[in-house]
């Protein structure tokens, strides 16, 4: 009889399996035939698969089968080869952080991450933290960036891993969920695991990276449960950088912007790039100020990037 369970690690020949939601990890490895069938990535299984095992008497359970994802993040390779590697997958919710202050917020970088989300099919929040650093100095500051954010359609939710704002709220989130942690290096990923479960050991130095085929580089994520799993499961990321938006067309950006795509169906011309045809809703909802400006900016930067890209 065959069981299912949850990958929760990965280190190179071997793999960690817990049934959640409950925490009991035990080895397994793979079956043969499976890493065949593997397409074009470079690894079949990653972090958050559910698969179906046979358990041995002796020696670690084998994995017989993937079941289908819900989602999955993938890196592609940086070279030519149509080779991707996949990330995390089945992931319910990622906590995109950042700071307004140092490290000084930069949003386009911020959205290029949101976008990455939407593209997988990840949930996103915003996890506003450091709010001990800046909410005494510039008030206005934290309302402005929530009026961005929640205009866009995200959930934006000031913390602070000194004064506590806003943990609980976060833990309210992570509960019956696995959650990513994501956003740059320094904005408080790994302090914010260690407020919401002090226990939790986050060896991110410890992050094995493995050199295949020169340029491509194989990152190995994990997942922690948050209080025994009563809390849920957390996985902590060292940033999003490496998650180009290559492959993406032109015309499909916009879809990634909720604001943009709910109110891009009503555009003249489909598809709309919403930057010269007439008619386009889109900019008229920036100018009616219904569309923020700092994510607008940030779309034409994107559209520019990637048009340099496909010269
Ligand atoms: N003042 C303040 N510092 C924080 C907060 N959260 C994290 N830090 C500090 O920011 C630095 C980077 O935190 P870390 O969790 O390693 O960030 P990561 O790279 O995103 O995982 C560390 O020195 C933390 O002590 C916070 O809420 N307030
Ligand atoms: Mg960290
Ligand atoms: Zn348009």
């Amino acid at each position: 009889m065959a069981s299912t369970a949850t990958v929760v690690k990965h280190t190179g020949s071997h793999y960690l399996l817990s049934p959640l939601p409950r925490w009991e990890p035990f080895e397994a490895v793979l079956r043969g035939q499976l890493r065949l069938q593997s397409g074009n990535s470079t690894n079949p299984i990653a972090v958050g698969d559910r698969v179906e095992y046979e358990a041995c008497e002796q020696g670690p359970a084998v994995i017989t089968q993937v079941l289908e994802r819900k989602n999955h993040l993938v890196r592609k390779s940086v070279n030519l080869s149509r080779q991707s590697h996949i990330i995390a997958a089945n992931i319910d919710r990622a906590f995109v952080v950042t700071s307004l202050y140092f490290p000084e917020v930069k949003l386009p970088f911020l959205d290029r991450i949101l976008v990455t989300c939407e593209m997988f099919g990840i949930p996103a929040t915003i996890l506003l933290n450091k709010t001990d650093l800046y909410r005494g100095e510039m008030p206005g500051a934290i309302d402005d960036f929530q009026r961005i954010y929640q205009s866009a359609g995200y959930e934006v939710i000031p913390c602070s891993v000194r004064t506590g704002e806003g943990i609980e709220a976060v833990r309210a989130q992570c509960r019956e969920r696995v959650c990513l942690f994501c956003g740059e290096s320094g904005v408080g990923k790994s302090s914010l695991v260690k407020a919401l479960d002090p226990s939790v050991e986050l060896r991110t130095a410890a992050l094995s990276t493995a050199h295949l085929q020169g340029r491509h580089t194989t990152t190995f994520y994990e997942m922690f449960p948050l209080n025994g799993g009563r809390d849920g499961f957390v996985i902590d990321s060292p940033g999003l950088r490496a998650f180009g938006l290559s492959g993406v067309e032109k015309e499909e950006i916009a879809l990634y912007f909720p604001e943009m795509l709910r109110i891009g169906a009503q555009c003249r011309y489909q598809p709309c790039t919403h930057t010269h045809e007439p008619g386009c809703a889109v900019k008229e909802a920036l100018e009616k100020g219904e569309i923020a400006p700092e994510r607008y900016q940030s779309y034409l930067g994107m559209l520019e990037e990637e048009s340099k890209y496909r010269k």
